[in-house]
């Protein structure tokens, strides 16, 4: 399968807006994402810029003085590749792209192409590749002037300026993908309603530990990184609760602030699962100083793809780290249905499960 973007392997510049009222945790922590997204894809990264705006510019996002700013070290820097934390318009990257002179990229092109080199199953292939081409189909600029000159009398008819022309076979592309998805899907859902136990989902912020606790629990060996979107092919297990009943455990695929809509949209077939889920393991880094912010991306993300009221327990994970523990007194306070566990050190399991069990309905349950 061929992905349109291709791996990255460039020497990039980061670049970050503050726009408005955003705290500088938040914006630090965002930028530090940022740098490990990039180094994830792949490209090595030589430092970065940031500037405050009351709003974005129009035509550049950032302000004339920190473009040259940017041009200047680039230069310096031999840099290739310029990633800005915020999210772009097609008509913001074709002037960047100008002025600076080199390839100008946002955070959601570069979720893109690390979920396109991420991918091993075929379907999570065709997700990917459904999200970056709707993405790309998305930036392709249809000018005022265009649209009036299209269909006129004498025009080769609606639809058919140049850009249309480049969209065309991206969206029969499009469409060929989206019924090769439903055939996908279809097969799994008949797997599914034949499937006699009830579902409980593992979901969160991308690192929080959710493939390490679906391993702790049952006997996967899902694959564990210190890395941004180290689950993209997600893993079930069956885990025996304490009165001897099962259930079956889903590991997801992270949340990140900004995931791309398209994104989320292609991987709704593996998001569905959450939807159609008994209960959801919240599980949260608690030793992470932007904790509460990642909860709300949850919270919006959940909400988006239509699981905003399916039943949940949120774990405050990684406790054994030095980090949570002074951070956990407040956590606690302020998450007071939480519960505290290690997945790394297994502590906090037994509880789990029992609460587990309380949670889920017994007539939901085989055994
Ligand atoms: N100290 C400590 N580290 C943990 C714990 N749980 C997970 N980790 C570490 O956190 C990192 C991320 O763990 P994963 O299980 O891959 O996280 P994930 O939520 O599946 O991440 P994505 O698949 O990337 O969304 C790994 O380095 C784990 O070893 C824990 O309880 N304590
Ligand atoms: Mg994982």
């Amino acid at each position: 399968m061929k992905h349109p973007t291709p791996a990255i392997g460039e020497r990039a510049l980061l670049v970050q807006a503050v726009i408005g009222y955003q705290s500088k945790t938040e914006a630090g922590d965002s930028l530090v994402e940022l740098e490990r997204l990039a180094d994830t894809a792949g490209a090595i990264v030589l430092g970065s810029l940031t500037q405050r705006r009351e709003r974005p510019d129009a035509a550049f996002f950032i302000g004339e003085g920190k473009l040259a700013e940017i041009q200047l070290a680039c230069r310096e820097a031999k840099a290739n590749l310029v990633i800005f934390d915020n999210d772009l318009s097609p008509i913001q990257v074709n002037n960047l792209d100008l002025a600076i002179g080199v390839k100008v990229i946002d955070r959601q092109e570069l979720i893109l192409q690390i979920f396109a080199r991420r991918a091993r199953t075929a379907e999570a292939q065709i997700q990917v590749e459904l999200a970056q081409l709707q993405y790309l189909a998305s930036r392709i600029p249809v000018s005022a002037k265009q649209q009036r000159f299209q269909g006129g009398i004498g025009m080769r008819g609606p639809g058919e300026s140049p850009f249309q022309l480049r969209k065309a076979p991206m969206l029969a592309r499009i469409t060929i993908l989206k019924q090769k998805l439903r055939e996908i899907q279809k097969r799994r859902q008949r797997t599914r309603t034949h499937r006699p136990w009830p579902m409980v989902c593992l979901v969160g912020y991308t690192n929080a530990g959710k493939s390490t606790l679906l391993n702790a629990l049952t006997d996967a060996q899902a694959y564990v990184d210190d890395r941004l979107f180290a689950t993209l092919d997600t893993k079930s297990r069956i885990v025996f609760l304490p009165d001897r009943r099962q259930v079956m455990l889903t590991d997801t695929v992270g949340f990140i602030r900004h995931l791309p809509h398209g994104l989320v949209a292609s991987f709704r077939s593996t998001l569905d699962e959450i939807r159609d889920a008994k209960l959801l393991l919240i599980v949260a880094e608690a030793s992470h100083p932007c904790v509460r912010e990642h909860l709300k991306v949850v919270d919006a993300t959940l909400a988006e793809i239509g699981a905003g009221t399916v039943s949940r327990l949120l774990l405050l994970n990684k406790a054994d780290r030095e980090e949570t523990k002074m951070a956990m007194a407040d956590l606690v306070r302020d998450y007071p249905e939480a519960m505290p566990i290690s997945a790394l050190q297994r502590e906090g399991l037994a509880a789990l499960k029992e609460r587990m069990a309380r949670m889920i309905p017994a007539a939901g349950l085989s055994s």
